[in-house]
């Protein structure tokens, strides 16, 4: 590929979404191929053992590292501000790779209560099994993460803004709690994508992604990416991720790539129709309230100006009518889909008290604000005046 005489780190986001991660190969593919092939040869023994012993670059086994699948971690890394990333099977992978990689026998979590709910899940099934405890707060009021530290507090894991109420957390606050007491702020930037927002610029150590959502925005993979600020944390992410095996796939990676792409001129679409969803669904005698962070309304609409550069794609709301008019909705729509999962090109509407959701005790979903009747709606890039009237049929119906 012709080579850049531009500063890369000073081109703007657009341009580092269409090449950073570029290709490495022999032939000058303009896009990194899919490097299909579980193992690499080495050209004798010694190589081998040198590649082994980190004394010569190259690749080894994929599990360890593959071409494609280091560029999207050099893509991703490069949009996060980090200085490497691990990519993961899923979103969860990427969880379970940084609670493995940071706590301790013993240690303790404080936690977004509205977090999804897998991954709180994770922490209250199986770490505590090893002795992990966790604390789940409303972070959105940061007095809430001080309260519930512990001596033996390692990592303070907010989700902002959260799925799926949308609740925004002070990522500076958050910060400086956690290190003044010696923890390690872990950020999950799913529902945000770098696009709109960038923990690691904020005092977050770890940013994490379910790529499944925007980054890749096609709903046709799963996978998940974590990136580090320093080089030490990034090597303790990476040797969890390579022992338990929940690497990425070179064809999954190429996906990825290929979809990150577009995640500015797909945010940029959705989050303008988003915004005249929710203030229309606002204006609808059947709706209680609107939760979408570009509305006034949202309980933390001034502090999310503070460290998001657009209120996304992502609406919640309650239907006057509870849980039965949300089933109705649900079953009257015709053009969102009725899935869960979120950020794709397609709309999507979910019910998250029965869906992604339901495991969580029906009093810690209240406590994290999910009540029964709340409706979660992921805008696409369809036409915003053909999402409105799906809607209003839905709701007249
Ligand atoms: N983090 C957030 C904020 C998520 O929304 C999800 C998945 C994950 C992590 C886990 O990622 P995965 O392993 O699925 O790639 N959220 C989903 C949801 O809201 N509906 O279906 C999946």
């Amino acid at each position: 590929m012709t080579k850049l005489t531009l500063d890369k780190q000073k081109t703007g986001f657009m341009t580092k979404l269409v090449h950073a991660g570029a290709p490495e190969d022999a032939y000058g593919s303009a896009v990194t191929p899919i490097y299909q092939t579980s193992t690499f040869s080495f050209n004798n023994a010694q190589e081998g053992a040198d590649r082994f012993a980190g004394k010569a670059e190259g690749y080894i086994y994929t599990r360890l590292g593959n071409p494609t699948i280091h560029a999207l971690e050099a893509c991703i890394a490069e949009l996060e501000q980090g200085v490497a990333g691990v990519a993961t099977s899923s979103g969860m992978g990427a969880v379970m790779t940084a609670y493995m990689a940071l706590l301790n026998q013993g240690a303790h979590v404080v936690s977004t209560a509205s977090v999804y709910g897998p991954s709180r899940g994770l922490l209250d099934d199986h770490f505590a099994r090893f002795g992990v405890s966790a604390t789940f707060v409303d972070t959105s009021d940061a007095s809430n993460i001080e309260k519930a530290l512990r001596p033996e507090t390692r990592i303070v894991y907010i989700e902002t803004p959260s799925n799926p109420n949308m609740q925004v957390t002070d990522l500076r606050a958050a910060a400086a709690i956690a290190h003044a007491h010696g923890a390690l702020l872990v950020v999950d930037n799913t529902f945000a994508s770098p696009y709109l927002q960038q923990p690691l610029l904020l005092g977050a150590d770890v940013v994490l992604h379910s790529v499944t959502k925007f980054i890749n925005g096609h709903a046709d993979i799963v996978g998940g990416i974590l990136v580090a600020k320093d080089p030490v944390l990034l090597k303790r992410l990476r040797s969890v991720m390579i022992a338990t095996g929940c690497n990425m796939d070179p064809h999954q990676a190429f996906l990825v790539h290929r979809g990150v792409k577009t995640l500015a001129l797909r945010m940029e679409r959705a989050q303008a129709s988003a915004m005249r969803i929710a203030t229309w669904l606002e204006a609808r005698p059947e709706i209680a309230w609107v939760r979408y962070i570009g509305l006034p309304s949202h309980p933390q609409y001034e502090m999310a100006k503070k460290q998001m550069s657009g209120p996304g794609a992502m609406i919640a709301f309650e239907l006057k009518g509870g849980f039965a008019a949300g089933e109705k909705l649900m079953n009257r729509v015709e053009l969102a889909i009725l899935a869960v999962s979120l950020g794709g090109v397609e709309t999507l509407i979910e019910h998250p008290a029965s869906m992604t959701h339901a495991k969580m005790a029906p009093a810690e979903r209240l406590k994290a604000g999910i009540s029964e009747g709340l409706v979660r709606y992921s805008v696409g890039i369809e036409e915003p005046e053909d999402l409105i009237e799906d809607l209003r049929q839905a709701l007249e119906g």
